[in-house]
Parts: C-alpha cells; sequence; structure tokens
C-alpha cells in the first residue's frame, strides 16, 4: 500500500516508516520537525543524537531497495498537505503529527495553545484533504488511553452501550482526560467521528498507552536508525525515565504514591499494532476504537521491575516519592480492554527483565551524555 506517515520523524514514527517498509509498503514521512524544535526550545535533549530525515532515509535506502520518501512541510498549511495528497495519492495515512507531550501542553499559555491549534487543525487538515483527494483511504490515528482517564468502571474498547429508560444507544465511551494534551485527542475523535457520520470516512482511532524502548528489529544494522531515547521531564516517557535514572544513580522518580495505573506496551509492539491496522482497514463509514497497550502497570510496579533489572547489573537503585507534579488519582480502579488488536493477530512483546536489562546496557554505554539537570519534574498541572 502507499502509506503516508504524519509526523514520521518523532520516536514512534520513524521506527513505524521502517517496519512498514520492511513489510513491502511504499512509505511517504512528513514532518516539521516539531518535536526536535519544541525539544532545543525546552533545552533538552535525546540521549544519544538521532540524524535528521536526509540521513536517516538515505541510510534505509542505501541497504533496501524499497526506498523511504520524505516530505518537509507543515501540515497546517492547506497547499503543503493538498499538494502531498495530489502527488503521493495515499492509501492509507498513519497520522501521529501532533504535540506528543502531556507536560509540554501545561507549560504555560503559549505551549498550551500551541498544543491545541497544532493537534486540531493537523487532524482537520487531514480530514479535508482526504475528502477531497482520496476518499476511500483510511487513516490511522494515533490517540491515546489518556482520553479515558481513570474512571471508576471497566473501559470498554471506544464505545458503551448505555440503557437508559428502557431504551439502548451505543456511544463513545465517555472520555475525561487528564491534562490538555490529552484533551486534544478527545476533540480529534470527536472531530473523526464527525466526519466519518457525514461523510463515510474508514478510520481506525488506536488508544495507545505510555510506550517505552529503544530496539526495533529494523534498525539493527546500523546504530544512527535508532529512535530517540528522551528522559527529560517534558518529553520522556516514565520508564524510559526510569531506565536512565537508575544507570545516572538518581532515586527513580515516582510521583506522588505511585499507584497511578496505566496500560503499557513495547515499542514493537506499537509498529505491529501499526501495521495490523493498516493492513485490515475499517470499512468506509467505520470510526474502529482499539485499546493499544499489552499489559497494565503501576507506577510503583515499574519502579520495583527497573530496580530488580538494574540490581542485577550491580547497580544499586532507590526510589523517591515526590510530590506530584500532576493532578491525578494516585489509588484508582484501571480495568480497561484490550482484545481487538489480540483479535487482529498481535503477539505481545511483554516487559520481562531481559527486555529492561537490554535498555539498562545500552543507556550504561552513554552514561556520559545523561544530563541530571533535566531529570527532576518542574511542570505543575496546577
Ligand atoms: N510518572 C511518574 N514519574 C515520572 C514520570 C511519570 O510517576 O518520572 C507517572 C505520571 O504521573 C503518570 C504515569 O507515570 O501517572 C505515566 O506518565 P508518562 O509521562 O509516562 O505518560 P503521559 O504523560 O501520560 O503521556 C505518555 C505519552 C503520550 C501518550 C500517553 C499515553 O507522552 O504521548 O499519549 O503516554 S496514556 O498515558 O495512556 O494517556
Amino acid at each position: 500500500m502507499r502509506v503516508m506517515i504524519l509526523g514520521g520523524d518523532g520516536y514512534l514514527g520513524w521506527p513505524t516508516a521502517m517496519n512498514l517498509s520492511a513489510h513491502g509498503h511504499d512509505v511517504l514521512v512528513v514532518d516539521n520537525y516539531l518535536r526536535r524544535n519544541l525539544m532545543k526550545s525546552q533545552n533538552v535533549i535525546p540521549l544519544y543524537p538521532v540524524p535528521e530525515l536526509d540521513e536517516r532515509t538515505a541510510l534505509w535506502n542505501t541497504d533496501h531497495d524499497n526506498r523511504i520518501t520524505f516530505a518537509l512541510g507543515d501540515l497546517n498549511e492547506w497547499d503543503f498537505i493538498a499538494g502531498l495528497f495530489r502527488d503521493f495519492e495515499p492509501e492509507t495515512i498513519v497520522h501521529y503529527a501532533e504535540q506528543p507531550s502531556a507536560p509540554f501542553s501545561m507549560l504555560n499559555r503559549e505551549s498550551a495553545m500551541l498544543t491545541l491549534q497544532n493537534n486540531i487543525s493537523v487532524t482537520a487538515n487531514l480530514i479535508f484533504a482526504v475528502w477531497e483527494f482520496a476518499p476511500q483511504a483510511h487513516i490511522v490515528k494515533l490517540g491515546t488511553m489518556g482520553e479515558y482517564g481513570t474512571p471508576d468502571i471497566d473501559i470498554e474498547e471506544g464505545w458503551l452501550d448505555v440503557e437508559h429508560n428502557g431504551r439502548h444507544q451505543k456511544f463513545l465511551y465517555p472520555r475525561q482526560a487528564g491534562s490538555l494534551y490529552h484533551t486534544t485527542k478527545v476533540m480529534d475523535t470527536d472531530l473523526l467521528w464527525y466526519y466519518t457520520r457525514m461523510w463515510d470516512l474508514s478510520v481506525t482511532d488506536l488508544m495507545q498507552g505510555p510506550v517505552y524502548g529503544i530496539f526495533t528489529d529494523e534498525a539493527t544494522s546500523d546504530e544512527r536508525l535508532l529512535t530517540f531515547l528522551s528522559y527529560d521531564e517534558i518529553f520522556g516517557t516514565v520508564l524510559n525515565r526510569f531506565i536512565v535514572q537508575a544507570v545516572a544513580g538518581i532515586p527513580l522518580t515516582v510521583y506522588g504514591k505511585g499507584g497511578q495505573t496505566r496500560g503499557y506496551l513495547n515499542i514493537k509492539d506499537t509498529l505491529n499494532c501499526i501495521r495490523l491496522s493498516v493492513e485490515n482497514p475499517a470499512d468506509a463509514g467505520e470510526l474502529r476504537i482499539f485499546n493499544q497497550f499489552t499489559e497494565t502497570f503501576s507506577v510503583n510496579d515499574l519502579a520495583a521491575k527497573v530496580s530488580g533489572a538494574a540490581g542485577s547489573l550491580g547497580l544499586d537503585v532507590t526510589v523517591n516519592n515526590l510530590p506530584n507534579p500532576r493532578k491525578e488519582m494516585e489509588e484508582h480502579y484501571y480495568n480497561p480492554k484490550n482484545t481487538g488488536l489480540l483479535e487482529l493477530g498481535l503477539e505481545p512483546h511483554f516487559l520481562t527483565e531481559d527486555v529492561l536489562v537490554e535498555m539498562l546496557e545500552k543507556v550504561i554505554q552513554h552514561k556520559a551524555e545523561i544530563n541530571k539537570d533535566v531529570i527532576h519534574p518542574a511542570t505543575s498541572w496546577t
């Protein structure tokens, strides 16, 4: 298939591009380096340097007959996105092109407005481009488990059957996001659902939990193909941060009581979930929602697992329960369903000690480059 990956330079976008190309798809990557520029603006860098798309695609194309192409530009600009659709004629669009950090969205008014405007307007431009140039195309949209929040009932896969005064109706599962970033994802879902009803779009909306990991099957030949590893308080996700903290000898930064529970997945499973969705499209007029995670853990569970794995390498790790910079429940019920992707054929890579040790060993190689000043949480939700 001709697959356009919006946000194809990011933590998940670039590994997805390589994975789809390796499986025979014709991939065009699009990005405006928003994430790289935001990292620069916050004075944070990933643990090791990651080349830009000209070098990444050249490296990939040297060793692979199935070439990856790229386009640099801002998907908020209609002329740019329209030109891409006219030239490439995508059959599938994977949409990652959003400001991806919850803490960034909570920094200040400017960061909030950037998140709101960028995320909503790129999604809207995508919908209009599909309608005008590729109405049969399948949109695979990265949403987040954070759209649901942490309700005191089971979390279904996208939809809830409601019985009211003796009558039934299926609705989008109630949303109550915990950050402005997560709220933009709720708004994306609403936009997609509206236009699916109006224009018979074909959409898969993936409610993804926090992702961990560095290694993917396609990045083994050359280290420069590896994805970003962010460990700062704004762009790093919790498990990746804990791994770097363990190596740096910093007590693990558990926020509050540490009972916050989420659905996690290995980056390898993200790629497989995307490929399964791409290769098994939603029907026209269908908004299909999958909950994209493989295991649930509390922050305390993650801290214990990282401490154990680090201990096996002779690292002495302690845990520091910090005042929580976020406004979130620290002890709560959490029982989300995740059968859809398993039924499509997902074979999960679980969080074993081997997985943690492999990550720790990679980070140990870069221990000298760890900037300890960017680890402590400085962004408050309130
Ligand atoms: N946490 C800590 N210590 C830390 C960092 C985080 O205790 O040093 C806690 C947070 O308070 C939270 C949990 O760990 O309860 C997860 O935090 P996170 O920073 O790993 O993830 P989050 O901000 O929710 O966002 C990440 C991605 C986002 C994605 C989301 C999926 O950055 O793009 O949408 O995970 S989910 O959380 O399911 O909504």
